[in-house]
């Protein structure tokens, strides 16, 4: 068992993790792993009471600054739950520290807190945008690296919000029963489900929204990931019954972006994402009342 004492730690003085040694690491990982292998690929949360409220948080890339002030309005609202989008790691400064964070918010209070599997919780894209990197040049040896892969292979993919609220970090895959089909499976028995799901799985932690758009068409990110128009997500949303679409992956100028007749929000949880580019307001969102409502982080 984890102590305790230590979780409040790491929760109180997130700029101390990177002192840890891999030893304490694993054990974060190990327990973290351990409650997402017995969450459901598609979370079904429930609000008891509507003015109960949810938090969801989209890409945080290493922005700590972003994730801390982020835990500070979460004491401020007291909500059921907070979901986090995925992408908690490359590009950022804080990228080990932001993952520890959230894991250790998750471990502490874990059904509060949820995290959900974003494009960059993959090995092949943490190869490519730092966060492998920065981990090897921590503690040197790649296959220390497989405690990592784990819980991402771990992850849920999306979380619906009393049936009505969809959350997920890129868009609607082209198969429009795939939630449904997906509801009630376990992340560990994904392997099961895996060889006629992958697609849908890939579309929804990659796929964007585009306005103007009839249909899906092909995408820049890669080979079956798809960019879906109105008509196509409308249907989508009709189908499943859903009133709502909450996602993150892409960032804008005002910091979230509606889309869709104020059907799809878009938001983006880190504020210094690569560093280099023109900075922009970091975003959350807020659900009470059955109302979605866009936030800046101040
Ligand atoms: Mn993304």
């Amino acid at each position: 068992m984890i102590e305790q004492s230590f979780l409040n730690k790491i929760i109180k003085y997130p700029y101390k993790i990177a002192k840890l040694n891999f030893n304490q690491l694993i054990l974060v990982f190990h327990e973290a792993f351990k409650l997402f292998r017995e969450e459901a690929l598609i979370l079904e949360l429930k609000k008891d009471n509507p003015q109960e409220k949810v938090i969801v948080i989209g890409d945080l890339h290493g922005d700590l600054k972003s994730l801390m002030r982020l835990l500070d309005i979460i004491n401020l609202e007291n909500p059921k739950y907070v979901i986090f989008l995925g992408d908690i790691v490359d590009r950022g400064l804080y990228q080990l520290e932001c993952l520890i964070l959230v894991l250790a918010l998750k471990i502490k209070e874990s059904n509060k807190y949820y995290l959900l599997r974003g494009n960059h919780e993959t090995l092949e894209v943490n190869r490519n945008y730092g966060f492998f990197q920065d981990f090897l040049n921590r503690f040197k040896d790649p296959k220390k690296f497989n405690h990592v892969t784990a819980i991402y292979n771990a992850l849920p993919y999306s979380a619906l919000i009393n049936e009505s609220i969809l959350c997920l970090h890129g868009g609607i895959p082209e198969e429009f029963n795939a939630i449904n089909r997906l509801r009630g499976i376990k992340t560990s028995e994904i392997n099961l489900t895996y060889e006629n799901a992958a697609k849908s799985l890939l579309q929804i932690m990659w796929n964007d929204p585009k306005p103007n758009l009839k249909g899906f068409t092909v995408s820049f990110r890669g080979r079956d990931i798809r960019f879906f128009g109105e008509d196509v997500f409308t249907d989508f949303m009709r189908e499943n019954q859903l009133d709502y679409l909450i996602r993150a992956h892409e960032r804008f100028p005002d910091g979230y972006k509606w889309f869709f007749n104020k059907q799809l929000l878009s938001i983006f949880s880190s504020a210094n994402y690569r560093g280099t580019l023109t900075p922009i307001p970091a975003s959350y969102a807020i659900i009470r009342n059955k109302i979605v409502i866009p936030k800046i982080i101040s």
